[in-house]
Formats: structure tokens, C-alpha cells, sequence
């Protein structure tokens, strides 16, 4: 079956609210039936194991395994994901991160942010799609949204100790009135703009909740620091016109 791809309204859509969707990439029963092999990739040390510290919410168990699990590599590309995304930013992708945000419970709050603010990017042009591995509900902290906040470019300070990144936006410029919850079913995803302001509350629940943000970037984009020294962008859709990048990889196999 040819995967969907968006059309001009859903696009139109997109650019005004900053993000779309919910869509789903797999059925629930087919993501319920992977969740286990998903908690054994966590448990596991990617190989090599990249350096620690450059930024204080990615654990390396949970960042960019597509480079190292052939799992984590059909999750970050479904199809029915990654079209949607080439009726964004267009049919050249390459997939620069990945990563796991396995939120258990008591895992802390994530605070309010634009993720363009962290990126090594120029031009910082990219897609987000946030795929939900377990059922996501705002009683296990699901993600909260801004409609129309991309529009703006917000100061970011010091974070407070009790959230889970070293920087957030600047309160003083955030109306957490006009935050709206992104409940999501297994193996739905929701698409959404890098400057989109987002978060998600403490998980006071006892409900694990893990999703995979998946960042794609057009090939007219640089990366200016790499995360690891085996940091490699694999080609998802169309071709590498500007060499500007890492592409070469044959990416995990099944066995
Ligand atoms: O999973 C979350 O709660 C936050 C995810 C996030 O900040 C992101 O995908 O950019």
C-alpha cells in the first residue's frame, strides 16, 4: 500500500498550529506486541557507548539506536510516518536523532521549550514526529502543546534542578493556559514544529510511558556537532543532493 502523505489543508494546518495530528503509523495490537523488545533495546548499552553529559535529557541507552538496533530503526522510519513528514519539508530526509522518552513512574517534569533553541542546525529546518509506544494520557504525562507558539522565538534560561533538562523557556513568556493535551494510542504519532512550545508534567502515575521523538532534516541542512563519533544520517526518503552531512550507513538488519 503507498503510504499517505498530506494534503494542502492538512499543510496549511500544520504551519498555523505548529503541529498535526494525531496519525497512526502501526496498529495498537502491532506496537503492544513490539513493547517488550522495546524494554529489552533500553536496557541495552548502544555499541559503541557515546560520551555522557552534552546534554542532560538523552541518555545514550535511549539516543539514536537506530544505529544500532534494526527495532529502533523500523521505528523511526514507518511509513506512513516519514511520507507525511516529505509533505513538510519535502521528499529528501535524512534522519538525524532519535530518541527514546521513556517516562516511568515519578520521572520528572519536562519543561516548556522550543527545541530549536538546543540544535546544532543551519538552517535549523526540521520535522518532529512524536511516536507513542505505549498508550500516552495526561494521567501518565502525556506531552502538552501551545497551538500558534512556533510563531515566536522565546528567551530560554536556566532550568530549575526539579525538570528533567538543563534549560526552558522563560516562564515570564509562557501562557500555560492555552497548553492543550496530546493523548495518543500505541503506535499513533503526532507531527510538530521545532520552535512549538512543549512539555510534559512529572508522571505521577505508575504507568510507564514511552514515546520516540524522531527529527528529520532535508538535506539543505547542516549538523553542526555530531552526538557521538558513530553519529550517522541515514538517507529515509529521496536522495542527498549536497553532501553536506555523514550519510553513509547501511542502516541495522533484522536478522
Ligand atoms: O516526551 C516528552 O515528554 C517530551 C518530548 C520532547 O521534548 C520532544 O520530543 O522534543
Amino acid at each position: 500500500m503507498v503510504p499517505s502523505k498530506l494534503n494542502a489543508d492538512q499543510v496549511a494546518q500544520f504551519h498555523q498550529q505548529g503541529f498535526l495530528g494525531p496519525f497512526e503509523a502501526m496498529s495498537v495490537e502491532s506496537m503492544n506486541s513490539l513493547r517488550g523488545a522495546v524494554t529489552e533495546l533500553l536496557q541495552t548499552k548502544p555499541n559503541p557507548y557515546p560520551e555522557e553529559g552534552w546534554h542532560a535529557s538523552l541518555i545514550p541507552r535511549h539516543h539514536n539506536r537506530f544505529l544500532d538496533s534494526a527495532l529502533a530503526y523500523r521505528l523511526s522510519t514507518l511509513p506512513e510516518m516519514v511520507s507525511r513528514m516529505t509533505s513538510i519539508v519535502g521528499e529528501d530526509l535524512l534522519l538525524w536523532r532519535a530518541h527514546f522518552f521513556d517516562k516511568g513512574p515519578g520521572a520528572k517534569e519536562i519543561p516548556w521549550h522550543q527545541d530549536y533553541n538546543y540544535w546544532p542546525l543551519e538552517p535549523p529546518v526540521i520535522i518532529s514526529a512524536w511516536l507513542a509506544i505505549d498508550r500516552v494520557t495526561r494521567e501518565n504525562a502525556c506531552m502538552q502543546f501551545i497551538p500558534g507558539s512556533h510563531r515566536k522565538l522565546l528567551p530560554h534560561i536556566k532550568a530549575t534542578p526539579d525538570m528533567a533538562f538543563l534549560e526552558m523557556a522563560d516562564p515570564a513568556h509562557v501562557d500555560t493556559s492555552l497548553a492543550i493535551d496530546i493523548e495518543l494510542e500505541p503506535g499513533q504519532f503526532i507531527l510538530f514544529n521545532e520552535r512549538l512550545l512543549h512539555h510534559s508534567e512529572v508522571n505521577t502515575s505508575n504507568l510507564q510511558r514511552c514515546g520516540l521523538s524522531i527529527r528529520l532534516i532535508p538535506p539543505i541542512v547542516r549538523v553542526l556537532k555530531y552526538d557521538s563519533q558513530n553519529h550517522v544520517l541515514p538517507i529515509v526518503s529521496g536522495q542527498d543532493r549536497m553532501g553536506f552531512n555523514q550519510t553513509n550507513v547501511i542502516p541495522p538488519q533484522d536478522d
